[in-house]
């Protein structure tokens, strides 16, 4: 007796503990495991009860730790604290989980932030008789998919399912470690996590003992005890600073606390699992939320698309019905200005160059350029009002199984929808993909979004040659650009990357209405970028510009025979089966490489004239039919300087980034020959 005892010590290796809501069925596992071989006592220097038992299997003996029921792994309570500080401090070889599978969502919560401190977790979804007997269905395959542990079916009241679960947490504690769950908290909160992320990285122990990425949420979340801890070391002011700056900067950019964003995005992620795991037969008990309620008609598998369409097709229609008489206005705006300076130039004997330069080049450049603000300023409202209420994950998750029935990645989408506003923090968002396929390809298509630097080009075509249907043609553009995204996605998935794409989850956050601080925050973030950019960039293209149109000394201003006008029609012929064959036209193609707006700056420059003036000399050089083609050609040939950069540092390869301008450039090439010759082939110009 004595040397088998002895021998099941020396044998006794696997730490297991157990961890889930209260009520969960925890005790009802931890006895179905350990049998009578239990001690209890107290976790040390607290009157908290510390269970533990030895569980004895094929002849091998192991420990069980009872952690106490808790609904997170905060700092609310001292159940929380003990079970936090066993699972990052005692590391145990394996935890089980216990969630009870009619109560899934909420156990859930538990389940997510054990998964994110990395840790060996085996789920026991336990009470699986009451789930049936309440209607409700659960994939725990997918399930098990999603969350990327095993998932074992249990009734700890029948001990079945027990073996199972045994066996499973054994094999999982001796398996490698796998990486933390990394859930997507959303642009704003990862850009502040990645910040604290590479200080905490920096650091000579803090990696050691926590997570870094856990240790960054933590910090976010204002966690008091956590930051206590970080406070005992050295050289943790620069993190401790950078917290309290992330804290601030969400706050005021958001206009919540840190902790309910946070909770919010888990609450998303849990959301998104639920909806594609559980089917819920509807019984009398189980009443639908607001939030579900909303989902069944928003995200229906028939009206979702349509809805989705309705949405962006309103988006634009608000853009224009409002935006299109601020227009005017600021149009009238620059040209009194333009008067006013020339004016003031000449009774101040300025040269003619001088007077060139400030009215044909700067104002008449850069103000072509700013009468767009109100359009965009409008887009950016809409899309941060659809963004703030929950919409935009919902468009996410229909196009989620729409992009997979083509067998791509639905996750792809939301750096997509993010490319709306600006391409460069979509090719960045890719980074929430963790398969390097799927988001190499995201990255190729991410440039074929309508970004906001377009709109300038579109408000002036439109507004000169569709001017009844402008927010439906221009709602066309967008949906140009979504549809060839995801057939060059489809495209790059079957000829580059073929194989399996990998399941995930949908983040689903609840509905909300959005604060007015929090939409207006969000548009001025997008829309001062582009004010920022006339003011920078595009100033500095417009002087290079205007100093190509009258160089060399002696021609014509903006005319053939200036530089511009031989770089343009050096490249015109290309573009003369496209329709638009002018050198203004191949000039300003050929500098909004550098940036999108820059195609309107360059006409505005080339052409001498106002935005006024700019509508009824472009009515001369296109049709409406080239003038679709040459928006097309726009939205589609290479993304700019600033997406080649983001292209060139994501994907760390020239060869990637060759590629995306290559291959950008011959499809709106293709795309527009094909609209114009075609249009023309049935008589539309
Ligand atoms: C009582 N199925 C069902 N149907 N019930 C289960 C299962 C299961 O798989 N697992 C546990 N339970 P704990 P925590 C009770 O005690 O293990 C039941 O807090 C009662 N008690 O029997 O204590 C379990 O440790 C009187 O129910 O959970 C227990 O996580 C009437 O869930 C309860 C009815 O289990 C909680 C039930 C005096």
């Amino acid at each position: 007796m004595e040397t088998a005892l002895k021998l099941e010590t020396e044998i006794e290796k696997i730490v297991i503990a157990l961890a889930g809501n209260p009520n969960s069925g925890k005790t009802s596992i931890f006895n179905n495991l350990t049998g009578a071989r239990q001690h209890v006592g107290n976790w040390a220097g607290v009157t908290v009860e510390k269970k533990e038992g030895r569980l004895v299997y094929r002849g091998k003996a192991h420990s069980v730790i009872d952690l106490p029921g808790t609904y997170s792994l905060g700092a609310y309570s001292e159940d929380e604290v003990i079970a936090r500080d066993f699972v990052l401090n005692e590391k145990p070889d394996v935890i089980i989980n216990v969630v009870d599978a009619s109560n899934i969502e909420r156990n859930l919560y538990l389940t997510i932030q054990l998964l994110e401190t990395g840790a060996n977790v085996v789920v026991a979804l336990n009470m699986i008789d009451e789930a049936r007997t309440g209607n409700i269905t659960i994939d725990m395959a997918k399930l098990s998919k999603f969350l990327g542990v095993p998932v074992i079916p249990t009734v700890a009241t029948k001990k079945e399912g027990m073996k199972e679960l045994v066996e499973q947490s054994i094999q999982t504690a001796k398996a490698d470690k796998k990486s933390p769950l990394k859930i997507n908290y959303g642009q704003e909160v990862e850009e502040e996590l990645g910040r604290l992320e590479s200080i905490i990285g920096s650091h000579a122990k803090l990696p050691m003992i926590f997570p870094a990425r856990w240790l960054a949420v933590k910090l976010l979340e204002e966690d008091e005890s956590i930051h206590n801890q970080v406070k005992k070391y050295t050289g943790t002011k620069d993190l401790l600073a950078q917290y309290e700056k992330s804290v601030k900067h969400l706050q005021n950019v958001t206009g919540e606390d840190t902790e309910s964003l946070i909770a919010d995005r888990r609450y998303g992620f849990i959301g998104g699992v639920a909806k594609q795991v559980i089917t819920r037969r509807a019984t009398a008990e189980y009443k639908l939320s607001m939030s579900d309620k909303i989902d069944k008609v928003v995200t229906n598998r028939l009206l979702g698309i349509p809805i989705f369409l309705l949405a962006m097709w309103g988006l634009f229609q608000f853009t224009f019905t409002i935006g299109d008489p601020m227009i005017g206005w600021i149009g009238f705006f620059f040209a009194w200005f333009g008067g006013v300076v020339s004016g003031g130039l000449a009774a101040v004997n300025a040269s003619e160059l001088v007077t060139s330069l400030i009215v044909d080049g700067i104002i008449g450049g850069v103000g072509s350029v700013l009468v767009f603000i109100p359009n965009i300023f409008l887009l950016f409202l809409a899309i941060s009002v659809l963004e703030d209420s929950g919409y935009m994950a919902r468009a996410a998750y229909i196009m989620d199984r729409f992009m997979h029935t083509l067998g791509l990645h639905g996750k792809s989408f939301i750096p997509l929808l993010i490319g709306f506003g600006c391409n460069v923090p979509a090719v960045m968002a890719t980074r929430t993909l963790e398969n390097k396929r799927d988001r190499l390809i995201t990255i190729l298509i991410s440039p074929l979004m309508s970004c906001g630097a377009r709109m300038p080009v579109y408000v002036l075509f439109v507004g000169a040659f569709f001017s009844t249907k402008q927010g439906l043609v221009v709602f066309s553009l967008y949906m140009l650009g979504i549809i060839l995204a995801v057939i060059m996605g489809k495209f790059f998935k079957t000829i580059l990357f073929p194989g399996e794409t990998a399941p995930f989850v949908m983040e689903l956050p609840p509905y909300r209405i959005p604060t007015l601080k929090g939409t207006l925050v969000h548009m001025w973030e997008r829309g001062s970028a582009f004010i920022k950019k006339a003011g920078t960039i595009i100033f500095a293209i417009v002087v290079i510009i205007w100093a190509l149109s009258i160089l060399p000394w002696g021609v014509e201003y903006a005319g053939q025979e200036s530089l511009i006008g031989r770089l343009g029609s050096f490249i015109a012929p290309i573009f003369a089966p496209c329709g638009f064959g002018t050198w203004e036209a191949g000039a300003a193609l050929f500098f909004g490489i550098l940036a999108k707006e820059v195609v309107v700056a360059t006409l505005g420059v080339v052409y001498g004239v106002g935005e006024e003036g700019l509508v009824t000399t472009i009515q001369q050089f296109w049709t409406p039919l080239s003038a679709y083609a040459f928006m097309v050609m726009t939205l589609i040939y290479v993304p700019c300087a600033a997406v080649i950069g983001a292209i060139k540092r994501e994907t760390n390869s020239w060869k990637w980034t060759a590629f995306a301008v290559g291959y950008t450039m011959i499809l709106s090439w293709l795309m527009a020959f094909i609209i114009y010759q075609g249009g023309r082939f049935l008589g539309l110009g």
